[in-house]
Order: structure tokens, then sequence, then C-alpha cells
């Protein structure tokens, strides 16, 4: 990754997000250093889709291998993801935002494709991980252009700071399998924040930020991004019970006939 002014990245960061749940950076990454992650991103999809399970990726549409919605682990199957996400800008800020030494966990793929790319519902990350204390951030990448029209990301500002988490349950959302049941109260509306932004913006959002997307209502256009999840290292994972969720959670969309 190219030289970032790190110091102008991390300014202000851990205040704004210990106030917020989240924070914004906008043109972060440069157009050329774009074009090299959405050219690697062509070639991960080539080469290392076929040798994935369908754990891993997701389609929007079963059987219409052009409609990726969801990748997983792209750090496990590639050495220049590991890279993005072991040795870069999104690294230096989670640490900084969570104050401490962090783990890169996983790097995922999020598409809306144009006309059929389903909304994101309510949720907190947090609810997925299996963290105690739940001490994570992930770092989500625009790659193309996002706003309303395509899905764009809305947080809950200050929702981060609640006790424990709101109430989720099964969403029928490929890719997001629970999603907020008490979501859209009158604060969750007036702490409503949207990011609308350009392809290189980086937004980074707490484990426990409220945070969702709206379908992509254009027929043309995609809503691209990438997720960058880290942990940080005091968090203890309870790796038994993660893995027994997502076992479960295969098997029940296996059943539903979803991968
Ligand atoms: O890109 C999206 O629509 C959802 C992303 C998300 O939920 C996340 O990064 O945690």
């Amino acid at each position: 990754m190219q030289k970032t002014n790190l110091q102008a990245v991390l300014c202000n960061a851990k205040t704004d997000y210990d106030r917020d749940g989240y924070i914004a950076r906008y043109s972060l990454i440069g157009p050329s250093e774009m074009v090299e992650i959405n050219t690697q991103l062509d070639q991960f999809i080539l080469n290392c889709v076929p040798q994935m399970s369908n754990t891993e990726v997701y389609y929007e549409e079963k059987g219409n291998s052009g409609n990726i919605k969801q990748m997983m682990n792209m750090n496990k199957h590639s050495a220049y993801f590991r890279d993005l996400v072991e040795n870069s800008v999104m690294r230096d800020l989670a640490a900084e935002l969570l104050g401490e030494n962090v783990r890169a966990v996983n790097v995922e793929y999020f598409n809306k494709p144009p006309g059929i790319g389903k909304p994101t519902p309510a949720h907190q990350d947090g609810y997925f991980f299996h963290l105690t204390p739940s001490k994570a951030v992930t770092c989500w990448l625009a790659l193309e252009d996002v706003d309303d029209e395509n899905g764009c990301i809305h947080y809950v500002r200050g929702s981060h700071k609640a006790e424990g988490f709101r109430q989720h349950s099964r969403s029928n959302i490929l890719g997001f399998s629970q999603g907020m049941t008490d979501f859209g109260t009158a604060l969750d509306k007036d702490n409503t924040v949207s990011f609308p932004c350009g392809a290189g913006t980086l937004l980074a959002h707490d484990s426990k930020t409220v945070h969702w997307a709206g379908a992509n209502q254009s027929n043309t256009r995609s809503r691209r991004a990438l997720g960058f999840v880290y942990f940080a290292e005091s968090a203890k994972h309870d790796k038994i019970a993660s893995d027994a969720y997502q076992a479960k959670l295969h098997a029940d969309l296996r059943d539903a006939k979803k991968i």
C-alpha cells in the first residue's frame, strides 16, 4: 500500500470514534491504488472464487455466478488481501480506535448487484463476533461511488454506547444472518447519519454501532465495498460458540437451498 499521512488519518480519530461509534475518512485511498485494489479483486474472483466453499462466497441469485453478493475470508485465499489487512493504514487506524494492538481477522467483500442487491438489515457486528469484551472494529472501504440510490451505509450515532446488544433474530437476507428486531425507535431515527461517499473512502465502525444500508435501486450501478475486521488483542474469542453458530447457519442455509 502507498504511504499515507498516518498522522493526518489518526488526528481526532479516537475522540470522534469514542463519541459517535464511527469515523469517516474521505478519499483516503487514492485513484491509482483503488485501480490496483479493484484489479486484484477481479483477479481474486477469477482465480480464487472457484476454489472457495459455498460458505465463503454467497450469490445474490443462486446459480448465477455473475452475481457475487458477499465473500468472507479473502485474506485466507490471497497473499495480496492478507497483506492489505495485516499491513495497512486500516490496521493502524483500528489499533488507534481500540486503544491497543489488534488482530486482523477477516477481509470481506460486500456487493449489491444492480437492480437486485438487497438491503443490509440493521445490525451490530459484535452480535456475530462472539467476543468478550466486544472490542472490535470494522473498516469499510468504498470500491466505487456510493449513495442513496445504490445503497450507502447508515450509522446510528452513539448507538455503540448502550449496554449489551440490541435484540436480533434470524434475517432472511443472505450474508446477514441476524438483523435487529427492535430497530427504528425515535432515537434510532433521530441519530441516523448516512454516508454517501466516493471510491477510496474509508468508514470505520465499532462492533456495537448499529448500521444498515438500503437496497440497490439502480439498474446499472453495482455497490461494491471491502470490509476489514480487527479484534482487540485483549478480547477473548469464543471459537467453539462461533464455529457452532456458523455450522448451524450453513446447515439451515443449505436446507433452505439458499447456498
Ligand atoms: O456493505 C454493507 O452493506 C454492509 C457492511 C457491514 O455490515 C459491515 O461492514 O459491517
